[in-house]
């Protein structure tokens, strides 16, 4: 047999078809010829500083709600969105943030819950990155448990006024229509809601110390009336957020393998040029103990996205499976990211190299869409059976 690559040690692309590995080809070379050149830039900048462009470009890319059917987008299945995300991810986490918050969240929102009406208006401009979506569920006092919300809706007439404040929204500030989820008599609902309607406004966060590369923002909504056009009639519980939720978690899932290859792919190679006490410092047996560590948890990882994306190609995957994913691959990363930079040295604090950004960054990826806490309790709870959760 051949001796195992470097860069896929277990040959996991191998388990690609030829589709999925045309698009991993193709979000690949997009990423290193237009994302990779910025991104420290936009890093250090603390945003991104031409969105509405990014969005364009990333939907001539194809990967704007790529796993949606209909309305303009590709319909390609959940390796292949995977593959995307991983190949974004690998460049900066707030870059596959940005497609997941357009893609997996607000248009997957409008495509399960929304109306044909609903579905025709937005979706196939913002596959095409013509108007960008945010997605508003975690408030100031409300994070984890996002079902003690205040963000109310209340009827008026044959349309609704909305009241309340949604906080670190990705893409608020530059969205044309945010999804907001509100109370109402009836439970938790969703609303579209275009954000030129006056009492919408959104202020960005500012001074953010990890996921620099992306707009994070706080929305205060003050009596903003809307039609009854403006409610996603499907939406009903909190089961309906959450379902979204799952669809990002598990480009999360693949996405932070990215970030890990990354990671390990510049440790290894500055071990192999980088000389101390007269040799390259990957000759050193606590260095290649930082290496098998590193090539380990990458390919574990990558194992573990491969085979939930599977289970969701066959339709079963439950979203314990993808908390599974999000749970392990993060802390995975994490732990990559860390060995990666102690490898680099001084040279590992600075932009010059990936490793601390990506660090940093995972610091979010292991809050949001679900606490790593939160999902070892979902994982605690599908195997006892209790609920550990209040
Ligand atoms: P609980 O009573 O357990 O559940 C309420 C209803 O929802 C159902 N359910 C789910 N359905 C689909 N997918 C899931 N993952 C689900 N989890 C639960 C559940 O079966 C129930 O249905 P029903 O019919 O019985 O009513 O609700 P709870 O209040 O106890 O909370 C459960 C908990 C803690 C797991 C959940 O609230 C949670 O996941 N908390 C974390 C919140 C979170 O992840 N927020 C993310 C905000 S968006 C974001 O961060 C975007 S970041 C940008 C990017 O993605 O890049
Ligand atoms: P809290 O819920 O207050 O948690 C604080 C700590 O307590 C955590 O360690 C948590 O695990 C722990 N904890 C909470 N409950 C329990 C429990 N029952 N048992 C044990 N420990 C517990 N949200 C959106 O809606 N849309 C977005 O687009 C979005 N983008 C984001 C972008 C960024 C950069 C960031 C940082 C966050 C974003 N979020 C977004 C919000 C994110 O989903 C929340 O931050 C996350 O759900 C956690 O909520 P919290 O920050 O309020 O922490």
């Amino acid at each position: 047999a051949a001796a195992p690559d470097a860069r896929d040690f277990l040959a996991l692309d191998r388990e690609l078809t030829d589709e999925e590995r045309d698009i991993r080809d193709t979000v690949r070379a997009f990423a290193a010829d237009e994302l990779l050149p910025n991104v420290a830039d936009w890093y250090e900048a603390g945003t991104i500083p031409d969105a509405r462009g990014l969005a364009k470009r990333l939907g001539a890319l194809g990967v704007l709600g790529m796993h949606l059917e209909g309305y303009g987008c590709a319909g390609v299945g959940p390796v292949a969105y995977g593959a995307a995300c991983r190949e974004l991810e690998a460049v900066d986490s707030g870059l596959r943030s940005f497609v997941s918050v357009q893609g997996s969240l607000a248009m997957t929102a409008i495509h399960k819950f929304g109306s044909e009406e609903q579905k025709r208006e937005w979706l196939p401009g913002m596959a095409a990155g013509d108007a960008i979506g945010c997605f508003g569920l975690t408030e100031p006092d409300s994070g984890s448990d996002p079902g003690s919300m205040r963000t109310r809706a209340r009827r008026d007439g044959d349309g609704w006024v909305l009241d309340g404040t949604k906080m670190w929204i990705t893409n608020g500030s530059v969205a044309d229509a945010a999804v907001v989820w509100a109370a109402t008599d009836d439970g938790v609902r969703g609303f579209l809601v275009p954000t030129d309607t006056p009492g919408f406004t959104a202020n960005t966060v500012r001074h953010k110390l990890s996921l620099r590369a992306s707009i994070t923002s706080e929305l205060v909504l003050e009596g903003v009336r809307l039609p009854g056009s403006a409610l996603l009639p499907g939406s009903r519980g909190l089961g309906s957020p959450l379902s979204c939720l799952n669809e990002a978690r598990y480009g999360i899932v693949w996405g932070v393998v990215g970030a890990a290859r990354a990671c390990y792919e510049s440790a290894l190679e500055y071990a192999t040029t980088r000389e101390q006490f007269g040799q390259a410092i990957g000759g050193f047996q606590l260095t290649q103990r930082k290496l098998a560590d590193m090539v380990v948890d990458v390919n574990q990882a990558q194992m573990t996205a491969l085979r939930i994306g599977r289970l969701k190609e066959q339709g079963a995957c439950h979203h314990n499976h993808v908390s599974f994913g999000k749970f392990a691959n993060v802390a995975a990363a994490q732990r990559v990211a860390r060995t990666s930079r102690s490898v680099h040295g001084a040279n590992g604090i600075t932009l010059e190299y990936p490793v601390m950004r990506h660090m940093a960054n995972l610091e979010t990826v292991a809050t949001y869409e679900g606490t790593e806490e939160i999902h070892a309790l979902s994982i605690g709870q599908a195997v006892t059976g209790v609920s550990a959760f209040r």
